[in-house]
């Protein structure tokens, strides 16, 4: 299939980019570095180096002889995305393309603006993209498990049938979003439902987890292909950070209490779980969610697992539990139903020791770049960031 991966130079989008070519899909990328950007202004770095997306190209095109198209620019600039998606008519467009990170978007009112513009503007722009030029292309569309919040009952896939005053009806589940990152993916998936409805489209939410994990099996062919790995206090992910810290021997920064309890999955199930959603394409008109997650941890207990594995590599890990920086319940209700993949056929790579002690390897292999200034979390979702 021709596939577009937008977000290409991300840490998601780059292995799915390999992933899909190696699959023999034909493979364009959109990215316009703005994360590479983002990282410039926080003074961070991803820890593991990412060469520069075209080199990352050409050296996947000599190591596998498969091409992928590169083009540079930004969602928000329509007048750069539409000629993309008429020359190219994707059959498929996997849309990673967003400012992602929740702390990112509370520093202040700009952060929070940007981030709903970035994401939403882009968005809108890419629905309407298809619609004039692709109209039977299917939508891959990454949302967050982050929309739903914790309510205090099961999480279904996008919808919930309810009884009210004696009538029923299957509604969008509620959204309760924790941060303005995670609304602008409300306000996307809100957005996309009502495109399917007006022109016909059609679209797949993947309301994904925390992802962890580095290597894939395209990133074994060569170092060099790896993918970025974030551990600062802004675009750094939960386990991933505290895997770094493990190393580095700073105490584990569990917020608050550590009852949070998450959806997590390894990255290579990631893009294993986009292949299934492009290859099952629902149907023209319909907007559907699937829940992309494999397992629920509090991140109390990740923190154990860390400091267990840890010890096994003869490390010493302590966990400190620091005052929570954001504002969310620490000690909360959370199942989360997560079928419609796996009715796909997913095999998920649960978490083990072994990943968690191959992480620690390679985040050993890069241990002389870690900044420890990075570290702690620097954004109070509490302050406005305006003082
Ligand atoms: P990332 O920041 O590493 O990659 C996103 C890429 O999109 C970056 O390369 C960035 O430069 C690009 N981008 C952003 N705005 C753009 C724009 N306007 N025009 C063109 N390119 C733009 O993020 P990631 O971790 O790879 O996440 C990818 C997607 O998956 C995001 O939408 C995120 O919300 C979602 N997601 C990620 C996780 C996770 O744990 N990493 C979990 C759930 C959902
Ligand atoms: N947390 C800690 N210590 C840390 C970092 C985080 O205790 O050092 C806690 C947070 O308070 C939160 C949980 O761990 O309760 C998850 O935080 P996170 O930073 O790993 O993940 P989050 O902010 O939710 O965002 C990440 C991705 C985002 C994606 C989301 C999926 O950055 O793009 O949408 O995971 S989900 O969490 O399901 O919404």
């Amino acid at each position: 299939m021709r596939i577009l991966v937008l977000g290409g130079d991300g840490y998601l989008g780059w292995p799915t980019a390999m992933y899909l070519s190696q699959r023999g899909h034909d493979v364009g990328v959109v990215d316009n570095f703005s994360r590479r950007l983002w990282d410039n202004e926080l003074g961070a770095e991803s820890l593991v180096p990412i060469l520069p997306l075209q080199e990352r190209v050409d050296l996947w095109k000599e190591l596998t002889g498969k091409h992928i198209d590169v083009h540079i620019g930004d969602l928000n600039d329509y007048t750069f995305l539409e000629p993309i998606v008429r020359d190219f008519k994707p059959e498929a467009i996997v849309h990673y393309g967003e400012q992602r990170s929740a702390p990112y978007s509370m520093i202040d009112r700009r952060h929070a603006v940007f981030t709903q513009v970035n994401n939403v503007a882009g968005t809108l722009n890419v629905a309407y993209a298809i619609a004039d030029h692709v109209p039977d292309c299917h939508l891959v569309k990454l949302g967050t498990m982050g929309e739903y919040g914790t309510p205090n009952i099961d999480i279904e896939e996008g919808f919930i049938t309810i009884e009210h005053k004696g009538r029923t009806d299957t509604l969008p589940y509620p959204k309760q979003p924790g941060s303005f990152y995670h609304l602008s993916k409300v306000h996307d998936s809100h957005n996309l439902m009502f495109c399917c409805k007006i022109w016909g489209i059609r679209s797949t939410d993947l309301n994904q987890g925390v992802v962890y994990g580095v290597e894939t099996d395209e990133s074994k062919l060569d170092e060099r292909l790896r993918t970025r790995f974030d551990y600062d206090g802004v675009f750094g992910t939960v386990l991933n950070r505290f895997l770094v810290q493990a190393v580095v021997g700073t105490p584990l920064t569990v917020y608050g209490k550590g009852g949070q309890t998450r959806g997590f999955l390894d990255i290579r199930d990631t893009l294993a779980c986009v292949e299934l959603a492009i290859l099952n394409p629902p149907k023209q008109g319909e907007y559907r969610v699937f829940n992309q997650f494999t397992e629920q941890f509090s991140v109390g207990d990740l923190a154990l697992a860390v400091q267990e594995t840890g010890k096994a590599c003869g490390l010493e890990v302590t966990i400190d539990n620091l005052a929570n920086p954001r504002v969310e319940s620490e000690d909360h209700y959370y199942n989360a139903i997560n079928t419609c993949l796996l009715g796909l056929g997913l095999q998920p790579h649960y978490l083990s020791d072994t990943l968690l002690e191959s992480v620690i390897h390679i985040v050993q292999q890069y241990s002389n770049r870690v900044n420890p200034r990075l570290i702690q979390p620097a954004v109070n979702w509490r302050e406005t960031g305006s003082k």
